[in-house]
């Protein structure tokens, strides 16, 4: 098994994931700056063209880094990271789904559009980019409050929600395009999650 990353977010997402589990393999670099995943070769493994990818020993290709998790979370159950009875798994979805589509997704917008990354290979509109910046810290007030009453997103227990909410906070501060308001609660769960060994993964 390889794994097909770059230091990118959502690449990250697997590398956490799979330090949480205990899972290692190889690892294949693709720089993305210089567009290696926009080659022939590397659309022949993933026709959506972005990191991260897991290459299975039969020449398989998984993408999408939530459709890797769950492959890696079915071959390796425990720590169990999606859930184990019906209602866990949807609460931890669900929470999974808030951070990616109400938080992540508006700062890989604001990031795209506002510093021109990857104006090689796509239209970059500043007024979008501000959009996204200016909705993603609102965002963050629903996971606040979710926190006032958790330990994590879904309950009592880390899961994979977590991994994805606590890497697109770094990102942000990283990249610096989108503000990340001091929340209380917030606060105190990203420090909880970023003391996890796994956060430091590579
Ligand atoms: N939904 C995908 C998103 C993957 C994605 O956007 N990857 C970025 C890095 S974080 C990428 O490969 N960007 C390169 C590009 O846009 O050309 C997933 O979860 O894996």
């Amino acid at each position: 098994m390889k794994l097909h990353e770059s230091p990118s977010p959502n690449a990250r997402r697997v590398q956490v994931f799979m330090a949480e589990k205990g899972i290692d393999c190889e690892r294949v670099p693709v720089d993305i700056r210089a567009g290696e995943n926009l080659t022939p070769e590397y659309l022949a493994k993933n026709p959506g063209g972005r990191v991260p990818v897991l290459e299975l020993d039969d020449g398989t290709f998984i993408a999408e880094s939530v459709a890797i998790c769950r492959y890696l979370e079915a071959l390796h159950p425990e720590p169990n990271l999606f859930g184990s009875d019906p209602l866990e798994i949807a609460t931890i979805e669900m929470w999974q789904r808030r951070a990616e589509l109400n938080f992540m997704s508006e700062v890989a917008g604001a990031f795209r559009n506002i510093t021109g990354f990857f104006k090689d290979r796509e239209t970059c509109v500043k007024e979008w980019g501000e959009v996204c910046a200016e909705k993603a810290p609102k965002a963050l007030n629903m996971f606040d409050a979710r926190l006032a009453e958790n330990q994590y997103l879904a309950g009592d227990k880390f899961s994979n929600a977590d991994i994805t909410l606590g890497i697109a906070i770094d990102f942000a501060r990283m990249v610096k395009v989108v503000e990340v308001p001091d929340l209380p609660n917030l606060s105190r769960w990203h420090a909880e999650v970023s003391a996890r060994p796994s956060f430091s993964a590579e």
